[in-house]
């Protein structure tokens, strides 16, 4: 832990001069302004040594003491301030920002806490809290005479800002994460320490920390509202300010030109806040008027969608703005007043004009403020965005069809090829005799059918030892062995009943029983590999966890199966965990119901790394199979298309008595061959896919699927034994990942959305 601390703050020394001179430079031209709840950032050293060129020298000068790098790396904790896509995402595009030197600045939250770290007790969830800079964090530097103050109607506190660097690859631009601690106003307040007040000091320090102590450890919804939209403001306010005062600094106090130097990507609803308080501080501290201030306003914000599940669509009860923050209460009524009557002289109909306002009996609706008041609305994958056009947003596009673009999402392939897999990348400097490629991963593409067999057979070895690593990765931390032989089929992300982890259980155990009903039954070796966080309080998604794992239990210990599979559980799924399991997959299991996946980001991550698609047309899955062609990729399942009809008249119950096996995979969840623990939760499993509900039966058509997965996933696993046809297939994936770089996104977003150019410094 020293070795590591030492290293990472001799690397923040290293590059200080940059960080200010980058700044500097950003400052006094248009920049870009990232809002977001969440940065999913993971470690830091490894990727600030690489992107810097000075991994060899770390390495060399630590082995002079006997210290291994790897080790030490491996001590460091995860930033977790994310809860997974959303948050992992705004990393990625960070890291792109920097590298094509672009004036881009991260604004979020500097939680105490970060996601909760999970364990396993008896195949069950456990969460338990992540205080992952209290043994010190050298990657952040408090600028305390940066602070802001944020002012609530019941307190006000202290913003202090906290600033990451962020390093590109080959570039001596380093740009900043700015991340908000809120501090009381006072460091402490004796008089009342000394007074009967001892308590109340200390309740009103601790009601102060509260706001940026946790992240709200949910995937899609949100929860503990009051808490929340304190949260959301802060660093709205705080980051608002800095802006402002900048603008002023460089550019005077007219500040109609505002939009010209500063644009603010909304990441989500969460930031959405941002609206209502730059109209505050435009009308109360600039004395601009309304419609003028509006008018800078709807040209500074852009706002992207990141879901079409409409528990996402933020919505709070007035109540709360009420009692937070009169002020802005009053400018979100009076843009709902303005909005309804500009709809009105639209000609809009009453009951549509309700439907769209920003304020509706006593909720306010943060999506539809961000909707009337961005220059620039976007969807994360080609599918996403004619999905949000056509239903989630459908009266916005109607009206503003101009403002709606899509952002296909990207990931950067530093870290998630170069780093995490140094095998992979030498390869590619090899055939492509040079490393340019990290920074333009598009000229693999050249490559797809120019190379001869002596590659292939190099990615075969490659894929073979990446497995072996991570079979010993696995024995260590899950106490699980397995072999690097066998196919490595791998679903990792946020449990969720729409992403079908069910769907795969289901497959594993149908196998199961398979095998068990012909043991000479000639099937290949198979590892399945899971790694998910269930929100705390999303019951379902816990029992899917507990399922998964009586499946492995009874898998991994029955000798008639003869290790012919093994299914790993990885507890804690992060960032660290995903850079040693992607670059081991074989297969990337992308099984969400068609229409219900944005994008996805883990799909691009394993293309990269050579494992094949065994997924849906769902999110980004569509283009990364319009990338590799039919016979590069494993698609199954209903269409978004056929869905609606087919859901029309839908009975689980026709699958569950005419599908092979499927019955008797349901009955396991309560014939007595899984135990739950007396949880009742397996007995839920089946009726949430067997009995109708509010929303119907298995809403996520697990059943209605399972065949088609089946039969594919089937095929998949016998095409894998033709090595070397498999290698081609993986090598087209790795070539033709190009457009799934997150520079090619940010690149997008720059020429269209932001209108940025690059800064490059020096
Ligand atoms: C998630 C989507 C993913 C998508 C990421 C990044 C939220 C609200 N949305 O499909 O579920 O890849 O965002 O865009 O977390």
């Amino acid at each position: 832990m020293e070795v590591w601390q030492g290293l990472s703050a001799s690397v923040v020394g290293r590059i200080a001069d940059d960080w200010q001179a980058t700044d500097a430079a950003y400052k006094a031209g248009r920049q870009e302004h990232y809002f977001s709840a969440e940065f999913l950032m993971g470690r830091a050293l490894l990727n600030n040594l690489s992107n810097l060129g000075l991994v060899d020298e770390a390495r060399g000068a630590l082995a002079s003491f006997g210290i291994d790098l790897s080790q030490v790396l491996e001590r460091e904790p995860d930033a977790a301030l994310g809860n997974g896509g959303l948050g992992r995402l705004a990393a990625c595009f960070l890291d792109s920002c920097a590298t094509l030197e672009l004036p881009v600045t991260g604004y979020g939250i500097l939680y105490r806490y970060g996601l909760f770290k999970q364990l396993f007790d008896n195949g069950f969830q456990t969460e338990h809290p992540d205080p992952w800079m209290e043994e010190g964090y050298p990657f952040v530097i408090r600028r305390e005479e940066q602070q802001r103050i944020v002012r609530y109607a019941d307190m006000w506190v202290r913003a202090i800002p906290h600033d990451m660097p962020i390093t590109g690859y080959g570039t001596c631009n380093v740009g900043t994460l700015r991340l908000w601690k809120a501090e009381p106003m006072e460091q402490f307040d004796y008089q009342a320490f000394n007074s009967q007040h001892f308590t109340d000091a200390i309740v009103e320090r601790e009601r102060t920390s509260d706001i940026s102590r946790v992240l709200y450890p949910n995937d899609t919804t949100f929860e503990g509202k009051v808490l929340r939209v304190r949260q959301q403001y802060f660093f709205c306010s705080a980051s608002l300010q800095e802006i402002v005062d900048n603008y002023i600094e460089h550019h005077g106090e007219d500040l109609t030109n505002f939009a010209r130097y500063n644009s603010i990507q909304l990441n989500d609803t969460h930031p959405v806040l941002s609206i209502p308080e730059l109209m505050r501080i435009l009308l109360d501290e600039h004395g601009m008027g309304w419609d003028e201030a509006w008018e800078v306003v709807t040209h500074t914000f852009a706002y992207t969608n990141h879901t079409v599940l409409a528990e996402a669509l933020e919505k709070w009860e007035m109540q709360i703005f009420d009692r937070l923050f009169p002020r802005i209460s009053e400018i979100v009524r009076e843009i709902d007043r303005r909005f309804r009557e500009d709809m009105n002289k639209r000609g809009l109909d009453g009951q549509t004009i309700e439907y769209m306002a920003p304020v509706s009996g006593n909720q306010v609706r943060m999506a539809w403020i961000a909707c009337y008041a961005s220059y620039s609305i976007n969807g994360v994958a080609a599918l996403h965005t004619e999905i949000i056009k056509r239903e989630t947003l459908r009266e916005w596009h109607a009206i503003w069809p101009e403002r709606f673009n899509n952002k296909t999402n990207g990931v950067t392939p530093r870290r998630w090829l170069n780093q995490c897999n140094p095998r992979l990348a030498s390869l590619l400097t090899e055939v492509t005799s040079s490393d340019a490629w990290v920074k333009d991963l598009s000229v693999l593409a050249d490559y797809t059918d120019s190379v001869d067999d002596s590659v292939y057979d190099r990615l075969n070895e490659i894929k073979h030892a990446n497995k072996a690593d991570f079979a010993a990765w696995v024995a260590e931390r899950e106490g699980v062995e397995i072999d690097p032989d066998a196919i490595f089929d791998v679903q990792i992300k946020r449990l969720h009943e729409y992403k079908r982890q069910l769907l795969n259980a289901f497959y594993i155990l149908d196998l199961y029983f398979r095998i068990k009903g012909d043991p000479t039954l000639d099937v290949p070796k198979r590892v399945f590999v899971f790694g998910a966080k269930a929100a705390p309080g999303y019951i379902r998604a816990k029992a899917i966890i507990k399922f998964i794992s009586e499946v492995a239990r009874l898998v991994n210990n029955d000798e008639g199966i003869d290790d012919r599979i093994k299914v790993v559980f990885v507890h804690n799924y992060n960032v660290s965990p995903a850079e040693h399991i992607i670059p081991a997959a074989d297969v990337s299991e992308q099984i969400s119901m068609a229409g219900k996946e944005a994008s996805g980001t883990s799909n691009m991550k394993f293309m990269m790394n050579g494992a094949l698609t065994l997924g849906t047309l769902d999110g980004a899955n569509v283009e990364i199979r319009d990338a590799v062609g039919d016979d590069n990729a494993y698609i199954f399942g209903a269409t978004e298309e056929q869905l609606t009809s087919l859901k029309q008249d839908y009975d689980p119950r026709w699958h569950y008595e005419n599908v092979s096996g499927l019955k008797r995979v349901i009955d396991a969840l309560t014939d007595g061959t899984l135990d739950d623990n007396g949880s009742g939760w397996f007995h839920d499993l089946r009726q949430s896919l067997m009995e109708p509900g509010w929303e119907g039966p298995d809403v996520y058509y697990v059943l209605g699927d399972f065949e088609s997965y089946r039969d594919v996933k089937d095929k998949m696993a016998a095409d894998h034994a033709d090595a070397h046809g498999w290698a081609r297939k993986t090598w087209v994936n790795i070539t033709k990942s190009g457009r799934f770089s997150s520079d090619r996104t940010i690149r997008d977003y720059a020429e269209q959305v932001w209108r940025l150019d690059p800064t490059p410094i020096r």
